[in-house]
């Protein structure tokens, strides 16, 4: 199941959340300041050891000071028109996540809007990505729910649009 909420990621009580980070994973502003600050310096102290990571793809921490048991750090592409793989970047964003989240046995796993921030990824077009992509996955793992965790309204509405549009496919 997918479910579209308005609210703060780090608040969110998921078996994981994912963090739209970048290659280093040393933490940055946006979404990934938040999840720092929230969670503690004990999460940048193991992100240390982690070596970054390429956009697309997915580390996971332990969630320390937040509610969520797990954070799993995805650096999303930064949007370049479009012409630099950026929506096959985006795919392999949710697709890692998932997957990592699934082989630790999460249930619940929580996503804000990868890339829609400071990496300018269109809103429409990163909405339909995600919601084809999530929608992909729990096909295959119907036990999984996945909350898309959205910080303002306009995105709330783009990704209700794109899970609308999908279902009625
Ligand atoms: N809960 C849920 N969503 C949030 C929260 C929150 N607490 N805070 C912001 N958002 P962004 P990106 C939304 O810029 O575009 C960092 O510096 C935000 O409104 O956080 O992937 C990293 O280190 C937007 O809808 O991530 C990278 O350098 C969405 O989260 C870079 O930004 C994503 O915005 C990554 O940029």
């Amino acid at each position: 199941m997918i479910q579209i909420i308005l609210g703060d990621i780090t608040k969110t009580r998921a078996d994981a959340i994912v963090n739209a980070a970048n290659t280093s994973l040393l933490g940055g502003g946006g979404v990934d300041g938040a999840i720092h600050r929230e969670a503690g310096p004990e999460l940048l102290a193991e992100c240390r050891l982690l070596h970054g990571c390429r956009t697309g793809q997915a580390k996971l921490t332990k969630g320390y000071r937040l509610p969520a048991k797990y954070v799993i750090h995805t650096p999303g592409p930064v949007w370049n028109g479009g012409g630099r793989g950026e929506e096959e970047l985006l795919k392999s964003c949710y697709e890692s996540c998932l997957s990592l989240a699934a082989e630790h046995g999460c249930k619940t796993v929580a996503f804000p809007s990868i890339s829609t921030g400071i990496y300018r990824f269109p809103l429409a077009e990163a909405a339909r990505i995600a919601i084809g992509t999530i929608r992909a996955f729990l096909e295959a793992h119907p036990e999984m729910e996945v909350l898309m965790v959205c910080f303002d309204g306009a995105t709330k509405k783009h990704y209700e649009e794109a899970l609308k549009r999908a279902q009625a496919e």
